[in-house]
């Protein structure tokens, strides 16, 4: 008899969880997109990422519509002779400890921008959606254009 009823509770329930977890428990600080000379077709994101939450999110990637893929990537520094060559290499995910923050910023762990449909000017705006793990969680983002680190 009771039955029924529970069952309509449970997947209300369950809905509900579904749409709070579509937007993810952060806060963004100090982010912009990098500022490129008309021939690039790249740049990167940069921003802090903090995480409100109990648990750790994972971000495992983004995209805009200024521009074909968005991929997140650290820098990488190997010793060469006596030279430091820096690369980057694209990530699965980079990882936001429960309580704690992700710094993305020029030399370290980033947003890479790439194949760019319009070319991004100083001043302007750039929708991003970054996205977490566990499960499909969004966070909208109106990232402005700058040459270099905003105060
Ligand atoms: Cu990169």
């Amino acid at each position: 008899m009771c039955r029924p009823v529970l069952l309509v509770l449970f997947s209300l329930c369950v809905s509900s969880q579904l749409n709070f977890a579509d937007s993810a428990p952060i806060k963004v600080e100090r982010a912009w997109i990098q500022a490129v000379p008309q021939v690039s077709d790249t740049t990167a994101a940069y921003m802090k990422i903090i995480n409100l939450s109990a648990s750790p999110l994972k971000l495992t990637g983004a995209s805009s519509p200024a521009a074909k893929t968005v991929e997140p990537m650290i820098t990488t520094r190997k010793a060469h002779g006596d030279q430091e060559i820096m690369g980057m290499q694209t990530v699965n995910e980079l990882v936001i400890p429960a309580g704690s923050s992700l710094e993305l910023k020029p030399g370290g762990d980033h947003l890479m921008i790439m194949g760019l449909n319009v070319h991004p000017k100083e001043g302007e705006v750039i929708k991003l959606t970054i996205r977490f793990a566990p499960g499909n969680q969004k966070f909208d983002l109106e990232v402005p254009v700058s040459k270099e680190e905003p105060k």
